[in-house]
């Protein structure tokens, strides 16, 4: 498992939206979004950080490093 810390988050609906680009990543799955740590947690056969990193800004929100 992998996990990244993601900036904006602050409702489920945001939630909801940060697992569905997520799982639309190729070779991401098993996604679990965690609101009040604000961290997403998944498995990642091949997806490279700036794919992850594109689909969440792409959507409003901000990976940390
Ligand atoms: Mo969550 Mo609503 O950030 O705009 S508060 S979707």
């Amino acid at each position: 498992m992998e996990s990244i810390k993601i900036k904006g988050m602050s409702c489920q609906h945001c939630v909801g939206s940060v697992t569905k680009a997520l799982q639309g990543i190729e070779g991401i799955s098993q996604v679990s979004v965690d609101l009040d740590n604000g961290k997403a947690t998944f498995e990642n056969d091949g997806a490279s950080q700036d794919d992850i990193k594109a689909a969440i800004t792409g959507i409003g929100f901000e990976v940390l490093d």
